[in-house]
């Protein structure tokens, strides 16, 4: 995606904007998901009524498809070691006593599917989160990869905010967008309060589009989502929200309308603030049972893969109500 000539650098767009740089030291790589203490995993820990657990990851090499940001491919999974290795004349390894077993393996990007971002995953102007080079990201990460976040892993009280069900709508259509001022009247609509620390998980239901459309869906790709304004990032800043949770692909409207700039709140949120991102979750058996006991706030626990360096990685979040 190239910056047409009409439409302002971040670097302007964002000239001035709050940062939270050097407030966990200077080595930090974890940035916002340092809000998330003892104290508020047992806020969230708390909130387990009916021991109802909810898992937000999408199928990996769903046979409907895996929707993934358009130049990524899906992952694909090879069969290495099946019975029909042990058929005559088959390469199957011999074990003492006769064992026999099955291998695959997959070929992936590492955000290709319900995943963690790391901080380090996007920028501008040559500097990652915490103010660290961009040329640290050279093959890979060496600062502020996904291997910190997965290191400590995340827990704490999560709100759902079901934008689809507060419009009204089955799913929101490409680029629709919404703000921090719609997020609080969804909340108050569900009868919640958004807490200081609370992680945002936000329901879209956009990618049923995807299935619905196949390949079409990519045709005019623009995501719905939030939008940025310096009063959403004051917001985030101010409400030390740690991570963002969402079902779309990107967890932002992809083009802000605005301006034209693409992914603005991956740097104003998530490069500049170290807000955690979490995209391509699967919210609907979640928003489901929220419509149904009216219960929007729950513990959530997730923590991504251990991956050296790497930019991101694949994550299975759970609810627990
Ligand atoms: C990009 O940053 C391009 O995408 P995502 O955060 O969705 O992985």
């Amino acid at each position: 995606m190239t910056t047409a000539p009409e439409v302002p650098a971040l670097t302007e767009l964002l000239d001035n904007a709050p940062t939270n740089w050097g407030k966990w030291g200077p080595d930090d790589e974890i940035g916002s998901l340092n809000y998330l203490t003892a104290e508020q995993v047992i806020t969230g820990a708390s909130l387990i009524k009916k021991g109802a657990l909810f898992t937000l990851q999408r199928l990996i090499g769903d046979p409907k498809g895996d929707p993934v940001w358009p130049g990524r491919s899906p992952a694909t999974r090879e069969m290495i070691l099946d019975e029909s290795h042990w058929d005559e004349g088959g390469d199957g390894p011999a074990f003492p006593g006769g064992l026999h077993y099955a291998d695959d393996k997959i070929n992936a990007f590492l955000q290709g599917s319900t995943q963690y971002d790391a901080l380090g995953h996007v920028w501008y102007d040559g500097k990652i989160w915490n103010g660290y080079d961009a040329r640290t990201t050279i093959g890979g990460l060496d600062k502020a990869s996904v291997e910190p976040i997965a290191e400590r892993g995340v827990a704490g009280r999560a709100v759902l905010l079901d934008m689809a069900r507060f419009r009204g709508v089955a799913c929101l259509g490409p680029r629709e967008t919404y703000d921090h001022t719609d997020l609080e009247k969804c909340a108050q609509a569900q009868g919640i309060q958004i807490k200081p620390r609370d992680i945002l998980i936000i329901r879209t239901n956009h990618l049923e589009l995807f299935f619905q459309q196949g390949e079409k869906f990519y045709d005019d790709f623009c995501e719905p989502g939030l939008v940025y304004s310096p009063e959403l990032v004051e917001w985030f800043q101010a409400r030390e929200i740690p991570n963002l949770v969402t079902d779309t692909i990107a967890n932002e409207v992809t083009t802000d309308p605005n301006n034209g700039v693409a992914l603005v709140l991956h740097n104003a949120l998530m490069r500049n603030l170290g807000v955690a991102f979490t995209e391509i979750c699967d919210l609907e058996k979640l928003a489901a049972d929220c419509a149904d006991d009216g219960v929007y706030e729950f513990f959530y626990v997730a923590a991504p893969l251990k991956i050296h360096n790497a930019t991101g990685s694949p994550v299975n979040p759970v609810v627990i109500k």
